[in-house]
């Protein structure tokens, strides 16, 4: 087969004093940090609807993207397409990759026919990764961009929108199985609403929860054993998502008796939306046991919308290391790029250009957070402002043997409580500085 990168060869680990662009500086696929491979920390993947599908289009203009391989919008082409992605995830060297069903192959004139198209580009998937090695990190199903679910898909107020959805995740269900996935993500493209007059949110919600008992029973039936994921993104395309943030998922997955059953895949460019910092979202979902995988992106916070920029901010890396590295890690999730490269960067090159940048930020955002928890004085630090609990009152309070009538007896006879310490957050800053 022709070489679709034919100026690219294998990107290789060079080290920081390499100047070449088509190399890392950081990451090392075998390099251990805290007793694992870079590799096992990141467990990298591509997503297929950017890298392959982005054309750069945006409400003012059409795509811009030179891509040689495209041609017309037939299986065909799906399969051509799906071999050049494989060439590019060989070269690059990211392990994982993650697709929706309309991703891959183009929807039929009716289910069935779209299930075949699929069909046919999965065998192609299949003889790639038994090829190559590479994995399936997460597959999805659109359930947002066919005009039948402009009302939303399970939150539809039609209740054929709801049935046909079911036949699509079913059906990627399977196909994320035959695959070998190791997670099936769910976000709720247009699960939401754009004005509360003609909307029931209760039943909503309700069929929500029933669409994922049901996909949960399916799972079970045909033994997938992947981990099932909700991505939560507060607004766009609808007002209100219902899967907001982290807190809000988790709510929905807990009263619903869904707990065994879904973690979160957490998204930056998400986070930020929702008005909260990624780390917040990592240590929320982390601190309640929910850590699934990531969406490895940053937004651009003078713009107000979901821009899906590579990551390349080492602070941000950073916190997200330090966040992961305290949770025990991903896996079997992983950090997946779901960013596009901009509408000005139209050249196959530059979406090597931008695998690397990512790469290499998180590589050093593992490798500073490895430090850090090394040196042991931010975690020292912590510990010691929350002393007041390790012994006396606050161990009773937090043993469980106190009570207000016992706590109002002790402070009764203390008159006034211990002096505050400092919080020394500027101390803080000055000590993360010295590692990045
Ligand atoms: C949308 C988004 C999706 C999900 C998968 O903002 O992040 O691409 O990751 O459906
Ligand atoms: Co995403």
């Amino acid at each position: 087969m022709a070489e679709f990168f034919p100026d690219v060869k294998k990107i290789e680990y060079e080290g920081a004093e390499s100047k070449n662009p088509l190399s890392f500086k950081h990451y090392n696929a075998a390099e251990e940090v805290e007793g694992k491979t870079m590799q096992e920390h990141f467990r990298f993947g591509v997503a297929y609807w950017h890298t392959m599908r982005g054309e750069g289009a945006d409400p003012f203009g059409p795509g811009t993207a030179l891509r040689p391989w495209e041609g017309a919008d037939d299986v065909a082409n799906a399969q051509n397409r799906a071999r050049v992605f494989f060439e590019f995830l060989e070269k690059l060297g990211a392990p994982f990759y993650c697709f929706h069903d309309r991703d891959v192959a183009p929807e039929g004139e009716s289910l069935a026919e779209s299930n075949d198209n699929l069909d046919a580009v999965v065998s192609v998937l299949k003889e790639e990764q038994d090829r190559t090695g590479l994995q399936l990190l997460w597959g999805t199903a659109n359930l947002f961009s066919n005009p039948r679910y402009m009302h939303g898909a399970a939150t539809s107020c039609n209740a054929d929108a709801f049935a046909f959805a079911a036949a699509q995740v079913k059906k990627m269900i399977e196909v994320t199985k035959e695959l070998g996935g190791t997670n099936y993500v769910f976000w709720g493209g247009r699960e939401g609403y754009q004005n509360l007059w003609n909307t029931d949110m209760k039943r909503e919600m309700d069929h929500l929860a029933t669409f994922m008992h049901m996909a949960i029973d399916y799972a079970k039936q045909i033994g997938f054993t992947g981990q099932f994921l909700f991505e939560p993104k507060p607004k766009e395309p609808t007002k209100h998502q219902y899967d907001f943030d982290a807190a809000a998922c988790i709510n929905f997955i807990r009263a619903n008796g869904l707990e065994d059953h879904i973690k979160l895949n957490l998204e930056t460019n998400h986070a930020t939306l929702a008005g909260h910092t990624m780390e917040h979202e990592l240590e929320y979902a982390g601190s309640q046991g929910f850590l699934g995988s990531m969406d490895a992106n940053t937004g651009d916070l003078l713009l107000g919308w979901d821009t899906d920029q590579f990551p390349t901010d080492i602070y941000l890396t950073t916190k997200c290391m330090l966040a992961i590295l305290k949770h025990g890690g991903l896996a079997p999730g992983g950090v997946n790029f779901d960013a596009k490269v901009r509408r000005e960067s139209h050249e196959p090159i530059d979406l090597f250009h931008a695998h690397i940048g990512g790469m290499d930020a998180f590589a050093r955002g593992l490798k500073i957070a490895a430090a850090i928890r090394a040196d042991g004085r931010l975690e020292n630090f912590v510990k010691e402002r929350y002393g007041s609990w390790d012994t006396g009152i606050g161990k009773d309070i937090e043993g469980g043997q106190a009570s207000f009538e016992s706590l109002d007896a002790y402070m009764l006879d203390k008159g006034e409580g211990a002096p505050n310490a400092s919080g020394r957050q500027e101390f803080l800053e000055n000590l993360i500085n010295e590692f990045i």
